[in-house]
């Protein structure tokens, strides 16, 4: 029987690789996101994805993705993303609130939905994709460190009141990805300040490495859960200790 994952926020980035790593590993992939031309493109280029437009912001689109599953046996909660590093001080609130809501409220909207399914398939596998944002903080994190740290959170608090239960509760928090939107989103599609993130870093991950990452938790046998997996690169020894070759 082949399994179904569905994966949030597979139109690029982290999303997009995972949804074409599972396929690749045989999953029928389920690709939502809210650009659906993206998906598009992906479905058509990969035989195993299926592309469903989702806002995991709204309740009404999340109920819709959730009826058209039959079933659903692994989810990979990956909606999300960073807005800003100012300051706390002078930190946007509007800003706060749409990190809250897609990485947070909207991980919990998907989980919600989909949990009587992933509980029902009778080997099910939850998916956090968190961030090293969720376990320290650091200058500018502000609003992102804040919503990840309640991600975090809410995956411990799941993992507890699961037990027992025929599902597994997995957190991935990678550190510096290469992504080609996670920065320029973050500094509100400023491609030089973007840019500068990965200044002279030999090899920050990619999307494709935390794919893999994401591909060896899910096929591990059912008794196995791993936790947490943090993921950097060797560059990045800690948040504030990264390495960079200047020439
Ligand atoms: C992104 C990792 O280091 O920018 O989730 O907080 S970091």
């Amino acid at each position: 029987m082949t399994k179904t994952v569905v994966v949030t926020g597979a139109s690029s980035g982290i999303g997009r690789a995972t949804a074409r790593r599972l396929a690749a590993e045989g999953f029928d992939v389920v690709a939502a996101a809210r650009r659906r031309d993206l998906l598009d493109e992906l479905a058509a280029e990969v035989p195993g994805i299926r592309p469903v437009t989702l806002d995991v912001t709204s309740a009404e689109s999340v109920g819709e993705l959730a009826a058209s599953l039959h079933r659903c046996d692994v989810l990979v909660n990956n909606a999300g993303g960073a807005i800003g590093l100012e300051p706390v001080a002078t930190g946007d609130v509007g800003d706060w609130r749409r990190m809250y809501e897609t990485n947070v409220i909207g991980s919990l909207r998907v989980t919600q939905a989909l949990l009587p399914k992933l509980v029902a398939s009778g080997d099910g596998v939850l998916l956090m994709l968190t961030s090293v944002a969720g376990l320290v903080s650091y200058e500018g994190g502000g609003g992102y460190n804040a919503a990840k740290h309640a991600q975090t959170s809410m995956t411990e608090v799941l993992r507890l009141e699961l037990c027992g239960q025929p599902v597994r509760i997995v957190e991935i928090a990678p550190g510096m990805v290469h992504t080609e939107e996670f920065s320029l989103n973050r500094f509100r599609g400023d491609a030089d300040r973007a840019a500068k993130i990965y200044d002279g870093v030999p090899d920050p991950l990619s999307a494709d490495d935390v794919a893999d990452a994401i591909a060896w938790c899910v096929t591990r046998p059912s008794h196995v859960n791993i936790d947490r997996l943090v993921i950097r690169p060797r560059a990045q020894a800690a948040q504030h200790k990264i390495h960079r070759v200047t020439s």
